[in-house]
């Protein structure tokens, strides 16, 4: 006899085609309008990346393939797996709502980001809880990830690899652009500990690539008027040119995906800024659905079942 778990793999959501992407910025938004003006600019950035973004598949194949996975690697739990979104259907709350109707009362999840904030994950997991307690279902959240040594060695490999892949006298100006979302700077008031956690991801990868120079960035910060965390990773770029970097490897590390945070902020306003400086540009490969990284997750997820029994 198998135990039945429901496995809750949460991430951002994206639009499914271009009508979307009005009602997908007014939900990222809490519920306020884009102007015209704003709007027409997210739409030029889903153009510019091929139209729609990559990350609705991705996430797919992510919460697929480590559904499979984890129901091979034990044999005590059947883990039959719902996508939760925190901003376009299926939403957190479909997706608890569905496993109440399959009758499931046990689950565990994970969001698709391993860095903790009272912005991001702390407002996934509590959806989450807050609907599943109408259903009594219990729920054991994974609230970070960032030092799973697994999600330390995929980087540190893509790392080695780059650094390898580059003539010698690039390697010799390199540095290592470690990065995550940026989010308003009123965050550290309340202590939240994702700035710390970023830094200690770069602490780790940097160490285990055997790097010494590198730098922490924060990019695709919201365009409101108030302070939010810095430096942005394409002012920090012109900064270390002058200090005599000229070879960027850029590892947004706070993401999981190629989507549109990654392939139009570093791979265009990154670039734009390197080419400007006849600087070289390395973006190593996101984890997207690599069996490494699902690995990486599905230990993750064995590991809070085992630390809760
Ligand atoms: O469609 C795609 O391919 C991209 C999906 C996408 C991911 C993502 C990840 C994070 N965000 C985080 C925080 C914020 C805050 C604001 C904000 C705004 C946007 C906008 C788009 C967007 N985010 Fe996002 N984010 C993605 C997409 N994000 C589109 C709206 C236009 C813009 O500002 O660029 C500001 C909200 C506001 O205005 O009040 C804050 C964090 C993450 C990483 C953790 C996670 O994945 O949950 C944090 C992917």
């Amino acid at each position: 006899y198998k135990k039945k778990m429901g496995l809750l793999v949460m991430a951002y959501g994206t639009p499914y085609k271009e009508e979307d992407i009005e009602r997908y910025y007014t939900h990222i938004r809490h519920g306020r309008k884009p102007s015209p003006e704003m709007l027409q600019d997210l739409k030029d950035r889903y153009e510019a990346i091929g139209g729609i973004s990559p990350l609705a598949k991705i996430t797919v194949e992510q919460g697929e393939k480590l559904e499979q996975h984890l129901n091979e690697v034990q044999d005590d739990i059947e883990f039959k797996l719902y996508i939760g979104l925190k901003h376009i259907e299926p939403f957190i709350e479909d997706a608890v709502k569905q496993m109440h109707e399959d009758g499931i009362t046990e689950a565990v999840s994970i969001v698709l980001a391993p860095h903790f904030s009272t912005f991001s994950v702390k407002s996934y997991n509590g959806r989450a809880k807050e609907e599943a307690e109408k259903f009594g279902i219990s729920i054991k959240s994974v609230e970070s990830w960032y030092t799973e040594p697994k999600f330390i060695t995929y980087w540190s490999n893509r790392v080695k690899e780059t650094y390898e892949s580059m003539a010698a006298d690039e390697r010799e100006t390199a540095i290592l652009v470690v990065s995550a979302h940026s989010l308003p700077e009123k965050i550290t008031t309340y202590g939240d500990p994702y700035p710390q956690q970023l830094q200690e991801t770069a602490e780790l990868i940097a160490e285990a690539a055997g790097i010494k120079d590198y730098a922490i960035g924060w990019q695709s910060a919201g365009n409101t008027p108030e302070p939010w965390l810095g430096p942005d990773v394409q002012d920090l770029t012109r900064d270390l040119y002058n200090k005599g970097y000229n070879t960027f490897v850029y590892t947004p590390v706070g993401f999981v995906a190629d989507h549109l945070e990654v392939l139009y902020d570093n791979d265009y306003e990154c670039k734009v800024v390197t080419d400007e400086l006849g600087a070289a540009y390395y973006r190593p490969e996101m984890p997207n659905a690599q069996p490494e990284f699902i690995d990486c997750l599905a230990t993750v997820v064995l590991k809070k079942l085992k630390e809760s029994n």
